[in-house]
């Protein structure tokens, strides 16, 4: 935990905290846990801070890339917000690296599919044969990416691996309902199930890192306690 930041990541999570996507205070999760910190991919909608959240998503994407764990033809943005960050992902990635990427291509579904004129679920690039790679906002129980998962699958593509905003690392909610013992996370559960990398630019541990300079005594107290109490185990 106790690591410093790499600094695409450090700039990332000072952008998001000055651009209001991270917010601190009391925020209900989907899970219905109660979480003192809340990050909000859709307000990402200046021209800076795309570019910012493209810079981090490609700069994670090409270390990862480096060190051999990610091959891929299509970004993938599960609908609604997901697509901006494909597109402004597969942009980025062109942009800094076009002898590799300038080929790159990608792709998002629509919530309804379309009978007339084109037809089908997939905007942008067929997904058939082809090694996708999904970008999302936000991993905590897992639920969103299965549903990603499962989509891509029914349209031929395979998936080659999962990069996320911010990975919560918290426990999945106990079947007893008993939170207090040991669980793992569902990034770790999603990587058993699917055999697929699954990445992130920050974690939690990065954000209380960082938010040692960067934020409120009181911020970092309460989010630690949050993750004394809901961080998985693995
Ligand atoms: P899971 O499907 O449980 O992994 O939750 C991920 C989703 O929760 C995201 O796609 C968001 O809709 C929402 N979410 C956030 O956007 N930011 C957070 O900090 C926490 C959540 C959440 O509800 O857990």
């Amino acid at each position: 935990v106790n690591q410093t930041l790499a600094p695409y990541k450090a700039d990332f999570l000072r952008a998001s905290i000055e651009g209001g996507i991270l917010k601190f205070g009391s925020f209900e999760l989907k899970s219905k846990r109660i979480s003192p910190y809340f990050f909000n991919a859709g307000n990402f909608y200046t021209g800076k801070l795309l570019r910012e959240i493209g810079v981090a998503f490609a700069k994670t994407i090409i270390d990862a890339h480096k060190s051999g764990v990610l091959e891929f033809d299509i970004i993938f943005g599960p609908a609604y917000k997901g697509i901006p960050l494909a597109t402004a992902t597969t942009d980025k990635l062109a942009q800094l690296k076009p002898e590799t990427y300038d080929q790159l291509c990608y792709s998002f579904d629509r919530k309804e599919a379309k009978d007339h004129g084109e037809g089908g679920n997939i905007v942008g690039a067929p997904l058939k044969g082809k090694r996708v790679l999904i970008v999302d906002d936000v991993v905590t129980a897992g639920t969103a990416k299965r549903e990603a998962i499962d989509k891509i699958r029914r349209e031929g593509g395979i998936v080659a691996g999962i990069v996320v905003a911010l990975d919560r690392q918290e426990k999945l909610p106990a079947a007893d309902g008993d939170d207090s013992k040991p669980n793992s996370s569902a990034i770790g559960e999603l990587r058993k199930e699917y055999g697929i990398p699954i990445i992130s630019i920050l974690t939690l541990d990065d954000i209380i890192e960082g938010l040692k300079a960067l934020g409120s005594a009181d911020d970092v107290k309460r989010t630690e306690e949050y993750r004394a109490k809901y961080r998985a185990s693995d």
